[in-house]
């Protein structure tokens, strides 16, 4: 089934000069960029983004992180799109990542973790225009 899916390039691997090599992870593949930017979020942005954790404990060290510096965001399309970008990126955890993986490559801890990818249909429904409308996706 061809999906889309929102993809971030986080704050520790844009710091690490790592855009160009996750996104040719993803075209590699054979997923398709569909709109792509670079942005640095305030701290009410990334706590809107990631509200499904707000009860988390880690929800303010996160959202902190996320809004330290800038990050791309993208929006990947192909078939199976969502499930094949979480293979590619790999356990949010990178000592439980497989070997070849994003964060298994690049993630410094569990939060400091490289890239985020929506993890099922409605994540991607909420989180795709959360940063861009409709005329940007291509
Ligand atoms: P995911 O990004 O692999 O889907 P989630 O459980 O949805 O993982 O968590 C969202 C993000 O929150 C993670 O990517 C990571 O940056 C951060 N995170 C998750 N669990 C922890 C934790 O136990 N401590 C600190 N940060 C965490």
């Amino acid at each position: 089934m061809m999906e889309k899916t929102l993809v971030i390039i986080k704050p520790d691997a844009v710091k690490k000069n790592l855009i160009g090599e996750i996104i040719s992870r993803f075209e590699k593949q054979g997923l398709r960029i569909a709109a792509l930017k670079k942005i640095k979020m305030t701290k009410e942005q990334a706590k809107g983004f990631y509200i499904v954790h707000k009860e988390r404990p880690f929800y303010e060290s996160l959202t902190d992180f996320m809004s330290e510096g800038p990050v791309v965001v993208m929006v990947i399309e192909g078939d199976d799109a969502i499930a094949r970008v979480r293979k590619i990126m790999g356990a949010t955890n990178p000592a439980q990542a497989e070997e070849g993986t994003i964060r298994k490559d690049f993630a410094e801890n569990i939060e400091r973790n490289a890239v985020h990818g929506s993890d099922s249909p409605q994540s991607a429904a909420y989180e795709i225009p959360y940063f861009f409308s409709a005329i940007e996706i291509l």
